[in-house]
Order: structure tokens, then C-alpha cells, then sequence
């Protein structure tokens, strides 16, 4: 018995003894194509739900996240797990919206098998956006198998044949229709389905009129992906050729990742289920054909590679980390090699992934840079856990269950410091699974506790939050005195705020302040004059200074002229301390100074009076006369900005560009996926840009380009700010 319902605690969970009995499939698609409302459909067709619940009315498995309910659509990757003939579908269910691509991401590395899932709703072109295309490049690349859902097929609008068309045309080659639907009343009643020439498994005579052209190109497709040569010999000398012969290729391709499918389905009348629970499980490879991540010791070190065997070292990574008020946290982990099984000790390793590293998007400069930023949690972490229980998952419901094999999903509680991305290994033979690809947040969300007594449930929520979600980047400008969470949209940044206020932190955004810099405006010269000397130990130290701002990025640079003791050896490293400090501080509205050239000439000391501190004093003070002599010129981070957008996009962005105060540097094509100079229809645009202009540029960026674009900024120099930005 390959798969069981448990017994006992579990009741009804779905077990899988064997990695061959398993199949996981992730569904992707566009915001709004049906695809929480399919997971539903499937669960209710295979007995796990007693009838399937709705998105509109927050009813449904796997949206059970309040925001998600709040913004009637998915947030977060989510699990459900069903069977059929024998074998568990664990079906995760991703959010379309472009904020949750981290989601996407996990749910493909937790999945053998991709759903992309289109709507008929949405006219011929199914609503495929064109990150669902690249996303489907993506798959392609990696030889993930495919299918194509044209879902919500009960719509008014449907235009079947068309859509299918649409689907060809959006992905392109080997996605060809194994049904075409039937009507009746105008309705979609089922699927003729073209290579048995069946409804349902019965013959019918009203087969649609296309069908016969349909089955012959759709035989074709399947010889010419066959591995038996000789069978498109027999074709062509017009042998018909056996449709179990046929069905066992055309399943064999669909598991290479060479043939993908297209099946209409319809939710609420249940048709063209069935016949995609038939896809799944003989179409779908099961864990043991799909390639694993690669894996090292936790030290890098060399590691044969894994194979699915529920016997093999223990190598499992958690794929999402959520918190549930009773039992804390909740890791979602897809078991890659070995068994999982309650109350041992494992081992969890992180990758030392830093929130902000690498992060181009900074208020101030990029990371590293950056004196005012850091980059919030420390996410290295290696070490031994104990696992209390293992559950399935049933969206947040989570049923006890005695192991987890290779190949299958499940839910770990309290393992304290694993965090999304983490390997779970054996005590004894601890591994590292290679991370996978994760996109830069970009858009930055200030954040401020409403009172004191909210400070510090802000601070251990957001540490939460930040283990948990890839995708949100903390960073704690010590310049602004701003904790800024740099999110992937505005949906995201609802999410985190939900979850926020959700760990008990009232807190308030607030507009995001941007680290400028000062310098002088002009050469000058200037004396710092400290003398205090009525009464007790006096204090004395005069300086002669000239200052003269350098060019950008030049720093600080001191100098002395000090000729015949004027200002004691001792007390001239004093003198360039406090200029130093002064230009931390900055003059009056802490921003600090930059790139000036401080000359000390002449002096005077006194033999009792005079102090190191005497003279840093007077140094700080020569900084602020010289400054006010001279004027300050307020500078601002500029940002070198990278964007690649589809052709038809350029004049639109360019525009824009130029109304940030952006200078283009140049414009290319875009050739990151085709190849080297060859044409994409995409260009990418090179610009500086200054980054107080570049707040909501995530959110901007989308709308103009309706999603198709992508953006990267890294810190390049300051620049003076004209008069409307100065702070
Ligand atoms: N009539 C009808 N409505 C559907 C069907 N499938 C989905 N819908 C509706 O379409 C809307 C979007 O469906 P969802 O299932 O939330 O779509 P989704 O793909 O999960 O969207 P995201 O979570 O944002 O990616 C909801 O209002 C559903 O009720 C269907 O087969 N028939
Ligand atoms: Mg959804």
C-alpha cells in the first residue's frame, strides 16, 4: 500500500509510504485565473473537503491567511495534499500577484511539476502576463515538467478554442490540447478527448469538427517526441498506431518536460477534473525522476549527490515559515532524501543569507557602504533542534503523522531557529542544500511603533517576520533613525503590516527619509577658538584652519602646515579627531560632512591649559566657523538604476526617467536570456538616478510597464541637491 489515510491523531491525513506514490505540483498563473479555486475544486472532487469553499467569502483552504482574505487573493504559497489511484497529490497553491514572486520561487522548488493556470475569463490571450511567460522560460530552462490550465471555463466569455490558441501562441513550442471542449446550452459540458475519441470514457457521435485535424496533429506531436524511433516510420507509411502506445509516449514526454499539455477545466461544474487528476498522476513525474538541488557538507564541503530514497541521509529544506497563535511556528518542508520522523534531534543550517546584502535598494547608499545602514538580523545559524511532531498539511490545519519520506511535504512545528530556505539534515550527517534564486525587494516602508510600550513587541515581531519571508529586507538607518522594511510592493508591505499588528506592535508608517550628505561650497578659512579660563583649570586651544570642499567621493582629508610648535606635535591628531567627529555629527540637522580637505596652519597653546580635548574642541569648532563662513551645500545619494522593459515600454520609461532628475547613460538590448547581441524585444536602460526619486519607483515601474519590467539600484556617488529636496 503505497499511500494511507492515518489513523489516530491524524485521521485523515494522507500518507505516502513510497516517493514513487507522490506527486507535487505547484500552480502558477496570473492574479485572479482560478487557481485557489481549482486547488478547492480538486479537494472537494477527491473527498478531502466536504464541499469546496469560495475566495469571495474567504472560505477556501488554502487562502486562509487574513490578509489574503482582506485582498481576496493569495499571499502566500500553501499545501493540500489529496489522492488519487493510489497515489498523494500535494497540490501548492501560489499567489499570481507580482509582490509574492519569493512565494512562486519556494513553490517551485517544492514542486516536481508546474500548472500554469490561464482564464478563460480573461479573453483569447488567458491573461498571460508576460512574467508568466518568463516564468514558463524559467521552467523550460530547468526542464521542469509543464502543463496548461485554461480554468474558469464557465464564464460567459470563454472562447475555448481560442484560448487554447492564445496558450500556443504565449508559450510556444510542444504545448498542444489533449481535449477540445464540448457544449451544451452553450455551456462547457466536457472534454472529447482527442486520442481516445471518448467524453468521460464514452464514444460519442457529435465530436466536434475539428477534432480529427486536433488528434493528428496531436499524434504527430507525441511521435515526434517519441523515443521509438521506428514508430514515426510506421506513422508515415500509415500504420495506425495504438493509443495505450500513444498515451504511454505522450506521458513519458510530459514527464521530460518536452510535450505540455492543455486542459480546460471548469470549478464549479467539476468538468475537466478528473481528466486532470489523470494527468497528474501518469503525466507528472514522481519525486524519484526529478532532479534534486545540489548538496555540501555545511561547510562546503564536497557531497555525492541525492537521490529521492526515503533510506538516504536525511536532506530537507523548509520552503515557508508561518506563525499559528497555538502551536508558534509552523515550517513548511519538502523532504528532498530520507524519512522524517517525530522526536529526533535534526540539524538545521542556514545560508547566511543577510537581509540587505547584495541589496542595491538603499535609502543611502547600497550596503557596505552604507554607515547608516545595517542590515538587521543575523541569519547565519547552524546548530542541532529537537523535532517534536510531524504533520501533513491541510492549509493551516496540520494533522499529525507518523514519518514524512523522501519526495513528500509536511509541516515541522517549534523548530526555533529554522527560518524559509534552511536545510533540515540528521545530527550526525548534517548537509546544505543549495539555495535557491530570490528577487530583491525594492520598495522601501518606514516603520514606527505607536508608543513606547509597542517598541519592543515591533522589534521581536519584525525579527519573526524577517526569518520567515525571503523577500522582506530590514534595514535600521542609523542616519535617519528609521527602520525600514524593504518590501517587494504595496501588497506585500500589507501583508507585513497586517502581520505586524497581528503580533500585537501597533505601529505607523511614516514617509521614508533619504541620508544626505554636506560639504562646503567654496574654499575659506576659519579659527577655532576654545579658551576658558576664569577660575580653576582653564582650557586652550586655538586653531588656524583652511578648508576646501574636495570632488564627490573624495572623503575627508586633514593636513598640517604647523610650522615652529605653534600647535604642539601632541595636540595635532586631537585637532583632526574633532574635525572628524564634527563631521559625523554634521552642522545642525545631523547630516554628515563629506569630501573637504581641512589644513591646519598655525595655532597657539598654552603650557598648562591646553588638552587633547582642548584641541578637539577647537578643531570642531574651526569645522563649524569655517562652514558658516564658506556655506554648506546639501548633497544627495544618486543611484545607478539598471531596467529591462519590453521595446514598447522605452519612450514611456525614458519619460519618467527624466521627470526623477535621471540622466540615461544608455540604452541596450536586452539580451540576459537570448543571448549575446541577439534581439529580445526587451531593452535595458542604464541610468543614474537620485534616490530620493527612486522611493515608489517599484510601484511606479509596474504600473507603467503593466508588470513586465525589473529593476536594480546600487549606490553610485552624492550630488549636490537642488533646493526643493534639501532637507
Ligand atoms: N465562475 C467561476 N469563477 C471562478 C472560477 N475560478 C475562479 N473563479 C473566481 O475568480 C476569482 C479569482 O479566483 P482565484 O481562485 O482567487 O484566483 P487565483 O489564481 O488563486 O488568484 P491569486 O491568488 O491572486 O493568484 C475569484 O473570485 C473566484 O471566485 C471558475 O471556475 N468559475
Ligand atoms: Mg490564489
Amino acid at each position: 500500500m503505497a499511500v494511507r489515510a492515518d489513523a489516530g491523531q491524524g485521521a485523515g491525513a494522507i500518507v505516502a509510504e513510497d516517493p514513487t506514490a507522490i506527486r507535487n505540483v505547484v500552480l502558477v498563473g496570473p492574479s485572479g485565473s482560478g487557481k485557489t479555486t481549482l486547488v478547492e475544486a480538486l479537494l472537494a472532487a477527491a473527498g478531502v473537503i466536504p464541499r469546496a469553499g469560495t475566495v469571495g467569502d474567504g472560505s477556501t483552504i488554502c487562502d486562509h491567511d487574513p490578509a489574503a482574505v482582506r485582498q481576496q487573493r493569495s499571499v502566500a504559497l500553501s499545501v493540500a495534499p489529496l489522492r488519487h489511484q493510489n497515489i498523494k497529490i500535494n497540490l501548492v497553491d501560489t499567489p499570481g500577484y507580482g509582490d509574492f514572486v519569493g512565494e512562486v520561487r519556494a513553490g517551485l522548488r517544492a514542486a516536481d511539476a508546474a500548472l500554469f493556470v490561464v482564464s478563460a475569463a480573461e479573453g483569447a490571450d488567458g491573461g498571460i502576463d508576460a512574467a508568466t511567460i518568463t516564468l514558463w522560460e524559467e521552467c523550460a530552462a530547468v526542464g521542469m515538467p509543464r502543463a496548461v490550465v485554461v480554468a474558469r471555463c464557465d464564464h460567459q466569455r470563454a472562447e475555448l478554442e481560442a484560448e487554447i490558441d492564445g496558450c500556443q501562441t504565449a508559450f510556444g513550442a510542444g504545448v498542444l490540447p489533449l481535449y477540445l471542449p464540448m457544449r451544451a446550452g452553450g455551456h462547457l459540458s466536457g472534454l472529447y478527448g482527442l486520442l481516445s475519441r471518448t467524453v468521460g470514457g464514452k464514444p460519442v457521435d457529435d465530436a466536434p469538427e475539428e477534432a480529427e485535424e486536433a488528434r493528428n496533429e496531436l499524434i504527430e506531436g507525441i511521435i515526434a517526441e517519441s523515443e521509438d524511433e521506428s514508430l514515426m516510420e510506421r506513422y508515415l507509411e500509415g500504420e495506425e498506431i495504438d493509443t495505450a502506445t500513444l498515451i504511454t509516449d505522450l506521458e513519458k514526454a510530459v514527464s521530460r518536460g518536452s510535450f505540455h499539455p492543455v486542459v480546460p477545466v471548469c470549478a464549479s461544474s467539476g468538468t475537466g477534473l478528473p481528466e486532470l487528476l489523470e494527468l497528474i498522476v501518469g503525466g507528472f513525474p514522481s519525486p524519484v525522476e526529478h532532479p534534486l538541488p545540489p548538496v555540501t557538507g555545511v561547510d562546503g564541503a564536497k557531497h555525492p549527490p541525492l537521490s529521492a530514497d526515503p533510506a538516504g541521509p536525511l536532506a530537507a529544506e523548509v520552503v515557508r515559515t508561518s506563525a499559528d497563535a497555538y502551536v508558534g511556528r509552523v515550517s513548511l518542508v519538502r523532504v528532498f532524501s530520507g524519512t522524517l520522523r517525530p522526536e529526533r534531534t535534526v540539524h538545521v543550517s542556514g545560508h547566511g543569507w543577510t537581509p540587505g546584502n547584495g541589496n542595491g535598494g538603499s535609502t543611502g547608499p547600497a550596503a557596505g557602504d552604507a554607515p547608516g545602514s545595517t542590515g538587521g538580523a543575523d541569519h547565519s545559524h547552524d546548530g542541532d533542534e529537537r523535532l517534536a511532531h510531524v504533520y501533513s498539511p491541510l492549509g493551516a490545519s496540520l494533522r499529525e503523522v507518523s514519518s514524512c519520506v523522501a519526495g513528500d511535504i509536511c509541516a515541522l512545528t517549534k523548530l526555533g531557529s529554522a527560518e524559509t530556505g534552511d536545510t533540515v539534515s540528521a545530527s550526525d550527517h548534517p548537509l546544505l542544500l543549495a539555495p535557491w534564486d530570490l528577487p530583491q525587494p525594492l520598495l522601501p516602508v518606514a516603520v514606527i511603533a505607536r508608543t513606547r510600550g509597542d517598541e519592543d513587541a515591533l522589534i521581536k515581531t519584525l525579527a519573526r517576520l524577517v526569518a520567515s519571508d525571503p523577500t522582506l529586507h530590514l534595514e535600521r538607518n542609523q542616519e535617519t533613525h528609521q527602520t525600514v522594511l524593504w518590501c517587494m510592493g504595496e501588497a506585500h508591505a500589507d501583508v507585513v503590516l497586517s502581520r505586524l499588528r497581528a503580533g500585537g506592535a501597533e505601529v505607523d508608517t511614516e514617509p521614508v527619509r533619504v541620508a544626505m550628505r554636506q560639504t562646503l561650497a567654496k574654499p575659506g578659512r576659519a579659527t577655532g577658538r576654545h579658551v576658558k579660563q576664569s577660575g580653576g583649570h582653564g582650557q586652550f586651544a586655538v586653531v588656524h584652519v583652511e578648508v576646501e570642499p574636495l570632488p564627490r567621493g573624495s572623503g575627508f582629508e586633514f593636513v598640517s602646515k604647523v610650522v615652529g610648535g605653534s600647535v604642539p606635535t601632541q595636540y595635532i591628531p586631537s585637532v583632526e579627531k574633532g574635525v572628524r567627529a564634527q563631521m559625523e555629527r554634521g552642522l545642525t540637522d545631523g547630516c554628515p560632512m563629506v569630501d573637504i580637505r581641512f589644513t591646519l596652519v598655525d595655532g597657539k597653546a598654552h603650557s598648562v591649559d591646553s588638552s587633547d580635548a582642548a584641541f578637539q574642541t577647537a578643531g570642531a569648532i574651526a569645522l563649524r566657523e569655517a562652514a558658516a563662513a564658506c556655506g554648506a551645500v546639501q548633497l544627495e545619494p544618486v543611484d545607478t538604476v539598471t531596467v529591462r522593459i519590453p521595446d514598447e515600454h522605452l519612450g514611456a520609461v525614458l519619460g519618467d526617467l527624466s521627470s526623477r532628475r535621471g540622466r540615461v547613460l544608455g540604452t541596450d538590448v536586452d539580451d540576459s536570456v537570448t543571448g549575446a547581441g541577439v534581439a529580445s524585444g526587451r531593452t535595458v536602460v542604464r541610468a543614474e538616478v537620485p534616490a530620493a526619486e527612486l522611493l515608489r519607483y517599484a510601484v511606479d515601474l509596474r504600473a507603467m510597464t503593466s508588470g513586465t519590467s525589473a529593476f536594480t539600484r546600487q549606490f553610485a556617488r552624492y550630488d549636490p541637491a537642488p533646493e526643493h529636496v534639501r532637507g
